[in-house]
């Protein structure tokens, strides 16, 4: 499987001498049908570039490296942890787990293991999912998540994409995601589309709407006034299984189809027409990293997740279950609510901002600032498992500043990225092809939110590692690196296995595997573990190796518990409040001004994953840099012409980038892709690296008041020419 994102998709690999030398989508796979995407394809040129990091590096004072024995390194690295944990306790050690992780679920299950063995805890583990959409679990929390699962997307007579651009992301929709859109539509969906962008994804649907970015809460709770005010909703399904339809009724009240035109862009007309459409069939509303990163995410999720309960997004009893189980625990869904619940606790403070712990575990937009702040618990060692936090982590400067002042990084990468570029030990890891794959991770991502991945078809596949790492080389896979820190920690690791859940309320708890610390098991034997309890034993999904559609299995949402009470919330009073903010201020969100008339929003490149793929020469090679898109009027607006080098300043940095002219872009709006570009101390060159987008924004400025997220989207700016 290529597992460079959750797709996961099944692939054919060539190999010739021990080397993996051309990677095609398996033709033979019941569910892919042969689909991959380019990345997939340069899998060989990734896996035998000859920069990839095979032996680990150790930095020398003057800031070369030299090469040392992975073994040495990884006791040298645990003498170091040791130290600081003496001296300033467990709360100094941080891990910050990234995208190059996501080909093994044991590396992050291993990181936590970790953490929770030498006493850190959860308040260190920097997951990328809160600078990601942190927003989808918490408001999951608050609204209360549906058993049974969403309306499956090929199922569904209308859907909403607000800022997903799935055909790009693969987000949500894993396979072929291009054809599944086109078919549905063929099959009568009705696909809305909102996006300042026309999108990829945006080329069938039956209506995009290019709102100004960043106004999707107030978009979304115009929806619900049209819905709520021509009655449109199902009542018997609300009246059975939810709460608080009034207050929200109220709360929406203001949202007016005039006032909600005037702050998002849209006309009254074509709003009331898409509410109206989605309201007509049953299908959901989804959304994507766009809109979760203008300060609002928790409420533009919480408002997506009303108007599914609303309109029918839940699948019901006697349907089919719509993210059914096959390696993640036999359990039976119910047509009715987990209870809602309230993801953090004020009780237990975080150290810096008054933000609360939650669910989530660290804050990670906080991350450089909870190196750089003095006191009990100040980070001073940061583990990078498979994370390029440099160009990922908002505000580079800042995350520059802090990476100096900590006593201990380490990078476990398979190059020499951005941020190993500045640790002090490099270790290498394996390779994608270079390990078996289970598909339950994709399973278990359901329990991340609405349109995280998750599968719609009861579909499960194992495949063995496809090559052997490089003769000569020393690498240690991800999960192996933690496990052995600890034990040369003297720690003992306890596994999760099977975790059929998030937060609180579990489908099915997981089971804890204390793991033999004199032996090191091996990683099919701790697949093997991970699906203890599963729907179908690993060893007979073993037995497919395509892969294999359990249709054969009853899959069927039996009715509600006569004992079960739990409710849908529709009226969150944390969210109501920050909605009535929403609806004084605007939108809550600095707007494009005469010194910054532009809002720069993020999207994504099909070629590279965030900066895996930049250094690949059948990727990033063909254009190593990415661009600054610009509607064409804009161009002749700021005097700039197509491939000009500007200068792109925010309030707080500024960078140089490439112009480029895109017709499908809403006048105003400067989309750029993120994780381009070297580090603040290194030579700027747009066109070979491209610009850091993080620069432009400020890690110490605007944040999400529970979960710590800086604004990421929708940020003021301004271009001039660089000459
Ligand atoms: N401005 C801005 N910032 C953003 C975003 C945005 O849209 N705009 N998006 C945010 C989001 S959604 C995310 S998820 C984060 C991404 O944040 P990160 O996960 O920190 O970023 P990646 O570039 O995906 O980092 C992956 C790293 O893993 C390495 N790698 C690749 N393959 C392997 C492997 O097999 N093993 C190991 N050990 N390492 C490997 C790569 O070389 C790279 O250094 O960025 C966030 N930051
Ligand atoms: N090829 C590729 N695939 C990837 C990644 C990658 O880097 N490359 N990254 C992976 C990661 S880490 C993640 S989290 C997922 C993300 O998956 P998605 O969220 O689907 O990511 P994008 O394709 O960037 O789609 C976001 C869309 O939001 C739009 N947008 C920007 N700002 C706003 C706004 O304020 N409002 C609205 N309504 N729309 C807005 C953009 O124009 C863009 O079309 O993708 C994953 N898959
Ligand atoms: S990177 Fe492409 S080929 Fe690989 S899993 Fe994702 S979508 Fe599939
Ligand atoms: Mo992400």
């Amino acid at each position: 499987m290529c597992k460079t994102c959750l797709a996961y998709c099944p692939v054919e690999v060539t190999v010739e001498n021990g080397r993996a030398v051309k990677v095609v989508g398996d033709r033979q796979s019941p569910l892919y049908k042969g689909y991959t995407c380019p990345k997939g394809r340069a899998l060989p040129e990734a896996h035998n570039h000859p920069d990839r990091l095979l032996h680990s590096r150790k930095r020398r004072v003057d800031g070369t490296f030299e090469p040392i024995p992975t073994e040495r390194a990884i006791g040298e690295v645990a003498d170091k942890l040791r130290t600081i944990i003496d001296e300033h306790g467990p709360e100094a050690v941080a891990v910050y787990p990234g995208n190059g992780g996501v080909n093994n679920p044991l590396n992050i299950n291993m990181a936590m293991a970790f953490l929770q063995a030498i006493g850190a805890g959860m308040e260190r583990f920097f997951s990328v999912q809160t600078i990601d959409q942190p927003g989808k679990v918490i408001a999951q929390a608050l609204h209360g998540r549906w058993i049974a699962g969403p309306q499956p997307f090929h199922k569904a007579e209308t859907w909403v994409l607000v800022g997903a651009n799935p055909v790009i992301s693969k987000m949500g929709l894993g396979q072929n995601p291009g054809q599944v859109i086109k078919e549905a539509v063929r099959n009568g969906m009705k696909l809305i589309v909102v996006d300042p962008r026309e999108t990829e994804s945006a080329r069938h649907a039956h209506m995009h709407l290019a709102a100004q970015p960043g106004q999707d809460p107030t978009l979304l709770a115009g929806f619900l006034h049209v819905i709520l005010t021509e009655g449109l909703y199902d009542r018997a399904f609300v009246a059975e299984n939810a709460r608080g339809l009034e207050e929200l009724t109220e709360a929406v009240a203001p949202f007016t189809p005039a006032h909600v035109a005037s702050v998002a862009g849209v006309p009254a007309e074509r709003i009331i027409e898409a509410a109206r459409t989605f309201a007509g069939g049953r299908g959901c509303v989804v959304t994507g990293t766009g809109p979760h990163f203008a300060l609002h995410g928790t409420l533009l999720e919480y408002l997506a997740l009303c108007l599914n309960t609303l309109c029918g997004g839940w699948v019901r009893a006697g349907e089919q279950n719509g993210q059914p189980h096959v390696l993640l625990p036999d359990y039976q869904p119910r047509a009715q609510p987990m209870a809602p619940y309230k993801p953090w606790d004020e009780s237990r403070p975080g150290r810096l901002h008054g933000l609360p712990a939650t669910i989530m575990g660290g804050a990670t937009g906080t991350l450089a600032d909870e190196i750089l702040t003095p006191g009990r618990g100040q980070v001073r060692a940061l583990i990078c498992a498979g994370s390029n936090p440099m160009v990922s982590l908002p505000d580079q400067d800042r995350t520059l500043k802090a990476f100096r002042e900590l006593d201990l990084l380490v990078s476990l990468d398979v190059e020499m990225s951005n941020t190993a570029r500045l640790a002090h030990y490099v270790i290498p890891d394996y390779m994608g092809l270079e390990t078996p794959a289970v598909t339950q991770f994709t399973e278990a991502s359901k329990y991340y939110g609405l349109w995280t991945q998750g599968f719609e078809w009861p579909y499960a596949m194992y495949a063995p590692a496809a090559v052997e790492p490089p003769a000569g080389s020393d690498v240690i896979e991800m999960w192996q690196f933690f496990y052995e820190l600890a034990k040369h920690l003297d720690s003992e690791l306890v596994m999760y296995a099977n975790a059929a859940g998030a937060g609180e309320h579990w489908d099915k708890l997981p089971e804890t595997v204390p793991l033999d610390m004199d032996r090191r098991p091996t990683t099919e034997a701790l697949y093997e573990a991970m699906c203890t309890g599963s729907r179908v034993p690993l060893a007979e999904v073993k037995k497919h190796p395509h892969g294999r559609i359990y249709d054969d299995l009853d899959h069927t949402v039996l009715p509600r518990d006569p004992d079960c009470d739990a409710r849908l919330e529709l009226a969150d009073a944390t969210m109501l409040s920050e909605l009535a903010r929403v609806y004084e201020k605007r939108g809550d969100l600095p707007q494009p001004d005469g010194e910054y008339p532009l809002l720069l929003t993020p999207r994504r490149t099909n070629e590279v994953l965030n900066s895996i793929g930049r250094t690949n020469p059948r990727l990033g090679g063909k254009r190593p840099y990415n661009p600054a898109f610009l509607n064409p009027g804009d161009l002749e607006k700021f005097g700039v012409s197509d491939g000009e080098t500007i200068r792109i300043r925010s309030r707080h940095g500024e960078v140089v980038g490439i112009a480029r002219g895109e017709a499908r872009l809403r006048p105003g709006t400067l989309s750029m892709s993120h994780c381009y570009g070297l580090n603040p101390d290194e030579e700027e060159r747009p066109s070979r690296e491209g610009a850091c987008t993080a620069r432009l924004l400020d890690a110490g400025g605007d944040l999400d008041p529970i979960f710590g997220q800086p604004r990421m989207g929708a940020i003021p700016v301004a271009i001039a020419s660089a000459d």
